[in-house]
């Protein structure tokens, strides 16, 4: 197996005084800094009991410590599960028991909440600060990554069944950050601001070219606009990644101004963007670089360039240098499934050998969205994978809810679609057949708040007398679209 020097120790040597962090507040922390607190803080992990191999889930808002937390895992060879905070109890426990998880580190501001939830009686649950005041092991710290080893473990939700915990190597990570660089460059003024959550790979990937780039990351620990559009303008940060929400309300509050010149990338991902919004970017000169990624994928692995980021718009551009990409079997401009290959496709789905295998096939992975090529190579996104709503860059499947929704008594079936919306994108929206009287609109989305995070509870409800079926009895969710538009005509 192929090892490379723990890139964190090796940036340390590199650029010791460079910023690593910057805060709002004008806090700074270089890379020695951050190589040194997170070696501290492996120490303290392994004295709580942190171990080789062991899967510590992370469930944590963005912050200095949730960073170090990562790099400390990397530290002791133990994988990082990326948990998100909007779930629920239900939620997190799934990912929690089919990652094998042992040990939450959960942050402060999470405690209370995390502390009121059941998890199975072996999991143990500290916060940062908690482990901050341990002793420290006397533990050996990795001085080398094995590239083909797993660093984290990311969940994402598939058309039917649980979500699966996709595993990214370092060498998926090392990969998707060099083929980020041969695309969009590299210049030694960058900065790249973070207000992606960590704990999805677009966030995470920033902090992981942050170390092998050495470059800063502008850290927001919430999404606040305004403050994004004053680093922009007053900080020098050169290069942002956002989901279509951010960039609508960044262009808000541009108005008719513009961005400094050094400002260099608006990377946008995670869902499709509409025309019109890149169409208003553009007018205003804000350099959108639209990208397709998934969190299979490692963060981007197609992205538009420098060179052509304004002049085609809707394209989510080429593949990156170490990436391919086809259109069903053969290229053509045609629509079909989008397939995509290179060293950042992760590994597979942890425990689920038959997702894995459904998923990737002779390194080619099957997206399940559709798109076509055009004559000079570019990718078009024209449908994403089956029934999938994504609403302000989360993922939901209309399947999860009808499940949930359906163990509720007093509901004999029910169709869950996604409703184009202003703020979100798109939000979901449920057709209900009730069994009997009694049960009001309040009464579900009071059960459906037991279970599921907010952003996945239906948006509205419409009682009917049935749903539309084909022959075998499947949901036709098109037709379900098809009354929805006729209701709001
Ligand atoms: C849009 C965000 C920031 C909104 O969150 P905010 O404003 O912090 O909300 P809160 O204050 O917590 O809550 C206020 C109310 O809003 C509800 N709410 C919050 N989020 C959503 C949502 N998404 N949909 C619907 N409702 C939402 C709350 O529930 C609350 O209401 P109540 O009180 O009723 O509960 C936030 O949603 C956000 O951070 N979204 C982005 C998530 C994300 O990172 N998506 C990308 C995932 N994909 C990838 O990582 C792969 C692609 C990728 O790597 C990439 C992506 C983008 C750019 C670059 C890359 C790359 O390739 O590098
Ligand atoms: P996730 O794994 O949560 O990042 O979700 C990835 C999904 O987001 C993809 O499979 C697509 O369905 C969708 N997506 C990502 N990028 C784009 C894009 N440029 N245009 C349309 N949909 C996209
Ligand atoms: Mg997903
Ligand atoms: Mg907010
Ligand atoms: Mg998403």
């Amino acid at each position: 197996a192929e090892t490379i020097p723990h890139w964190l120790s090796k940036r340390a040597e590199l650029s010791p005084d460079q910023t690593a962090i910057e805060l709002p507040d004008g806090y700074h922390m270089t890379f020695l800094e951050l190589a040194s607190a997170s070696q501290t803080f492996a120490k303290k992990l392994a004295e709580n009991g942190v171990k080789e191999g062991s899967h510590i889930g992370i469930l944590s808002n963005n912050s200095i410590d949730m960073v170090i937390t990562i790099h400390a895992l990397s530290y002791l060879g133990a994988v990082s599960v990326m948990l998100n905070t909007r779930l629920k109890e239900e939620e997190l426990n799934y990912q929690v028991k089919d990652a094998d998880v042992s040990f939450i580190i959960v942050s402060d501001e999470m405690e209370n909440r995390i502390r009121k939830m059941k998890f199975p009686v072996s999991v143990l649950i500290n916060t940062f600060s908690q482990i901050e005041q341990s002793t420290e092991k006397n533990t050996e710290l990795k001085t080398e990554i094995n590239i083909d080893n797993v660093f984290t473990i990311i969940y994402t939700s598939g058309t039917t069944g649980f979500p699966k915990g996709v595993m990214h190597t370092y060498g998926n990570h090392w990969w998707s950050a060099i083929g980020s660089a041969l695309n969009l460059g590299l210049s030694e003024n960058d900065k790249w601001l973070a207000t992606l959550p960590i704990f999805h790979v677009g966030g995470l990937s920033i902090f992981i070219r942050s170390v092998i780039y050495g470059i800063p990351v502008y850290l927001l620990e919430k999404y606040d606009p305004a403050l994004i559009h004053e680093a922009i303008m007053k900080k020098d940060v050169t290069i942002v990644s956002v989901v279509t929400i951010m960039l609508k309300e960044l262009v808000q509050l541009l108005g008719n101004n513009h961005y400094p010149t050094a400002f260099r990338c608006m990377l946008l991902g995670g869902g499709p963007a509409p025309k019109p919004l890149l169409n208003q970017a553009k007018a205003r000169r804000i350099p959108v670089f639209q990208s397709y990624g998934m969190t299979e994928t490692s963060s981007q692995i197609v992205t538009l360039s420098p060179k052509n980021a304004l002049e085609k718009i809707g394209s989510a551009g080429k593949p990156l240098f170490p990436a391919q990409l086809k259109i069903g079997n053969n290229k053509g401009e045609h629509v079909g499934e989008i397939y995509v290959k290179g060293p950042m496709v992760a590994s597979g789905y942890y425990k689920n050998e038959t997702a894995t295998q459904k998923a990737l096939r002779n390194g080619w992975l099957a997206t399940g969205d559709l798109g076509y090529v055009d004559n000079e190579g570019f990718l078009y996104v024209v449908d994403r994978r089956n029934d999938l709503i994504i609403s302000g860059g989360e993922n939901i499947y209309p399947s999860e809810i009808e499940s949930v929704l359906a163990g509720m008594e007093q509901i004999h079936e029910i169709g869950v679609v996604g409703k184009n919306d202003v703020k979100w994108g798109q939000v979901p929206v449920a057709f209900v057949v009730k069994n009997e009287e009694h049960v009001t609109s309040e009464d579900i989305v009071n059960y459906a708040k037991n279970a599921l995070a907010n952003y996945k509870i239906p948006k509205e409800l419409y009682f009917v007398a049935s749903l539309p079926k084909n022959a075998s009895n499947k949901l036709l969710r098109n037709k379900l679209i098809e009354r929805l538009e006729k209701r709001n005509k």
